[in-house]
């Protein structure tokens, strides 16, 4: 089933690899943002902008570029978005901008910055949602074109906004998580009335819901008891918000002698799986899967297992290179992107993650951490 879905993929896989091959001895940093740390509305925070990537020369037309803006430069799926983007920006020789925006103020100071540049659009993981109109809004007074990515424009009337956006098919790919748990937890023959589910979830961005939703729906669908899944809201997508999040859910039940883990990325996986190694609750008596395509497969290449069993691999290049792809084409042919594209994702466990990243083309998407 997994493996089908991935085949709809379709002709990507050659590129996939041309992409890597591009990466090749280019292992360059991640840009970093000089503004890591600061807190929304911090004073004198400024923009990150990196340098631009020059395109081959001769390539024509000059003078195209494009920004990458993503809400988390710090988070290894973000730097995966724009090493893909660098992809494209190589092969078709515009010029790449990546800024890390993590609110609403630094967004809007980012869109002047690419618009007083002269970019003529933008690919954008916003930090709010809801901040959709006024992004477009901004982007409208330079005439720019905007793609969403991963997280979807709401508008003011709290409907999905009509802007291009490429994200997960996350409700599909949740459900992927909680089929993959329920089969594993059958395998190793836990009673359900031992084993409960820890949900670290950020239910306020759509696409979080939709991936918990989904995998709490397989698992209920296979028989999980649906009163022994505990969600628990984290303020922020990061570890450590995760690790506070469960350790609340861990705290509050006690007695649960086997736990199913799922969340919205590796990420909050790994931080209930940390909240439940400090409690002595370690692979044995541990399943979880994350979502992701990097910092999840540093955790299965280490040597030792933890609870972390595995990760829905999701594909960075689709959504960064292909997102700039379209971008580029839009700007230069006026050829306008699908509104919505959804991607898909493949389990990857310890048995068969050097497989699947083999097959997705994805070998270097956690190598350089
Ligand atoms: C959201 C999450 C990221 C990543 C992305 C595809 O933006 O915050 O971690 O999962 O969707």
């Amino acid at each position: 089933m997994l493996r089908t879905k991935w085949v709809h993929l379709g002709g990507v896989f050659p590129a996939l690899i041309a992409g890597v091959l591009l990466f090749c001895g280019c292992g360059e940093a991640p840009q970093t943002p000089q503004d890591k740390g600061t807190k929304p509305g911090q004073a004198g925070a400024t923009p990150v902008v990196a340098k631009p990537v020059p395109g081959e020369q001769g390539k024509q037309p000059a003078g195209i570029r494009i920004g990458f803006v993503v809400k988390q430069p710090e988070e290894l799926w973000f730097q995966n978005e724009w090493k893909f983007a660098r992809v494209a920006a190589e092969k078709y020789g515009f010029e790449l901008l990546t800024l890390g925006a993590s609110d609403g103020e630094r967004v809007l100071n980012v869109i002047d910055t690419l618009g007083t540049k002269g970019a003529q659009g933008f690919v954008i993981c916003t930090p709010e949602t809801r901040m959709g109109p006024a992004i477009m809004a901004r982007a409208q007074k330079y005439a720019m074109k905007v793609i969403a990515v991963d997280d979807q424009f709401v508008g003011a009337d709290g409907k999905f906004m009509q802007v291009p956006y490429m994200g997960l098919s996350a409700r599909e790919i949740g459900r992927n998580v909680g089929k993959a748990l329920w089969a594993e937890m059958r395998r190793r023959q836990w009673p359900p009335a031992e084993t409960a589910a820890c949900v670290v979830t950020h239910d306020e961005l759509n696409t979080v819901k939709e991936r918990t939703d989904g995998a709490a729906e397989a698992l209920v669908e296979a028989g999980f008891p649906a009163e022994r899944i505990f969600r628990s809201n984290e303020r922020e997508m990061i570890l450590p918000s995760a690790h506070e999040a469960a350790s609340i859910v861990l705290t509050q039940h006690n007695d649960v002698k086997y736990w199913l883990v799922f969340s919205v990325n590796d990420e909050g996986v790994l931080g209930a799986v940390r909240a439940l190694g400090e409690r002595g609750l370690g692979a044995d008596r541990t399943i979880g899967i994350g979502i992701g395509a990097g910092t999840g497969l540093l955790e299965l290449k280490k040597e030792t297992p933890s609870g972390f069993f595995g990760t829905v691999m999701i594909s960075p290049y689709r959504h960064g290179y292909e997102t700039t792809e379209m971008l580029y084409k839009w700007i230069k042919d006026g050829v306008a992107p699908p509104l919505d594209t959804r991607t898909a994702g493949v389990l990857a466990t310890r048995e068969n993650y050097k497989q699947v990243i083999k097959d997705l083309g994805l070998e270097d998407v956690a190598g350089d951490k």
